[in-house]
């Protein structure tokens, strides 16, 4: 900012459209995308835009999306609005809009909100492709719930599919870790058939008690005897509660060897803001730090990097969560005091809502703390198992 040359480490590229943040779920709908409005203005508050190269995102083309979607399910996106879903109640069943639950609304924007996010996560994976950019980032993105032809939990397109596709194209092993408190069920039977692509999620799991149900230790892909897909799915069930110190242990302990074992050509890490303590909808004790610890140990393997967001329900949180980890990966340290010029500072202000500071605790005076349920011996026991896959695998 002030003219003084620093040497990059890394070739940084950040991903956006803010048309995205105008869109809205529905009234008290958990998923709420002008959290991305928060995130961008404390990033440009730290003036962590003079550190990366900044692109303005188009939508993605149908085209684009049909690489992995159902061309009729894309054309009912296409179409869909909150008046005519009634009419078209048979399609919607099937592509498991409206019913019961009201997890994928068709609100209106819907479509264009869809294709903005996926853009984005298309036009960073590209960046890495060409080899223009080292760390390509878009916190937009990381919507690992929706099918080949399925909304599911917030998820309407899939864009982390759509970038390793892109990814393949030059890489011949990509990674995909996955740090949302839910499990990334998406991507996950997306590639279940391939050894070429290894999907680990690390998640709360509870069977039908929590949501997608999915990501058992021992849902490792099809274990049929021709699948190269098996032993390629990696998953990581956690109970309520886990701390900073547990977790960084954890990530270290299994992604370690992954990473080394694998040996990807590069790496998507989904960063899901919903596995901080006082979230909204997740159910785990984490700081802004420990899941940034996540992002820098991954960096440090030195691999091309695709950052994506995904859940994240208390919005301060989220913005606080990814701005940190933008700044881990252009190497800067951040004041925990937030710059005054904050717009929409007082989201931050007061003793609910972090004082003003970058890295608040997320469970002060135990008031958001979730009861620990798990144990130091059963998570040993958990590494061991989730290992065990990798003796599978051909060198
Ligand atoms: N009911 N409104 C994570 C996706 C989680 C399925 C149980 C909905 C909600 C939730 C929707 C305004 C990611 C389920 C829940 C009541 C069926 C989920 C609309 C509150 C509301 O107030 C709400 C009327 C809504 C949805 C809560 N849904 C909480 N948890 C999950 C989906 C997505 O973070 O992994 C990636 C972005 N759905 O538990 C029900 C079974 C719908
Ligand atoms: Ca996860
Ligand atoms: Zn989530």
């Amino acid at each position: 900012a002030n003219g003084i040359e620093r040497p990059r480490d890394y070739v940084v590229s950040f991903h956006y459209n803010a048309k995205v943040e105008e869109h809205h779920f529905g009234r008290s709908h958990p998923m709420k995308p002008w959290r991305l409005q928060l995130t961008k203005q404390l990033i440009l508050s730290y003036g962590l835009e003079y550190a990366m190269d900044m692109y303005k995102t188009r939508m993605a083309t149908s085209d684009e999306l049909a690489l992995f979607h159902d061309r009729e399910y894309l054309d009912f996106l296409a179409e869909v609005t909150p008046t005519n879903l009634l009419e078209k109640e048979k399609a919607a069943g099937k592509f498991n809009f409206g019913g019961e639950s009201n997890d994928c609304p068709a609100f209106d924007g819907m479509w264009d909100y869809a294709r903005l996010y996926s853009g984005a996560s298309i036009h960073a994976a590209e960046r890495l492709v060409n080899g223009q950019s080292d760390i390509a980032i878009n916190w937009s993105g990381g919507l690992h719930h929706a099918g080949k032809s399925r909304a599911s939990g917030f998820c309407y397109l899939n864009d982390i599919v759509l970038a390793i596709l892109h990814l393949l194209k030059v890489h011949q092993r990509v990674l995909y870790i996955d740090i949302d408190v839910h499990h990334g069920d998406g991507v996950q039977d997306a590639f279940h058939s391939t050894d070429r692509v290894l999907t680990l999620s690390y998640h709360k799991y509870a069977g039908n008690d929590f949501f997608p149900g999915t990501g058992g230790v021992d849902e490792n892909g099809p274990a049929e005897p021709d699948n190269p897909g098996a032993r390629y799915s990696l998953n990581v069930p956690l109970e309520d509660g886990i701390d900073d110190e547990q977790y960084e242990w954890l990530f270290e302990m299994i992604t370690g060897p992954v990473i080394e074992q694998y040996n990807p050509g590069a790496i998507v890490l989904q960063c899901g803001a919903d596995s901080l303590g006082g979230d909204r909808l997740g159910k785990f004790n984490l700081n802004i730090r420990t899941h940034g610890f996540c992002v820098e140990f991954v960096k440090k393997t030195g691999r091309p990097l695709l950052l994506v967001g995904g859940g994240g329900y208390t919005p301060r949180n989220v913005a606080r969560a990814w701005c940190h980890e933008t700044a881990l990966c252009v190497g800067a340290d951040l004041i925990d005091e937030l710059p005054m010029h904050v717009p929409y500072r007082q989201a931050f202000e007061g003793e609910a809502n972090g004082d003003g500071k970058l890295y608040p605790s997320l469970h002060n005076n135990g008031v958001n703390r979730h009861v620990n349920r798990n144990n130091n011996a059963e998570l040993k026991k958990l590494v061991a198992k989730v290992l065990t896959n990798l003796r599978y695998w051909k060198g």
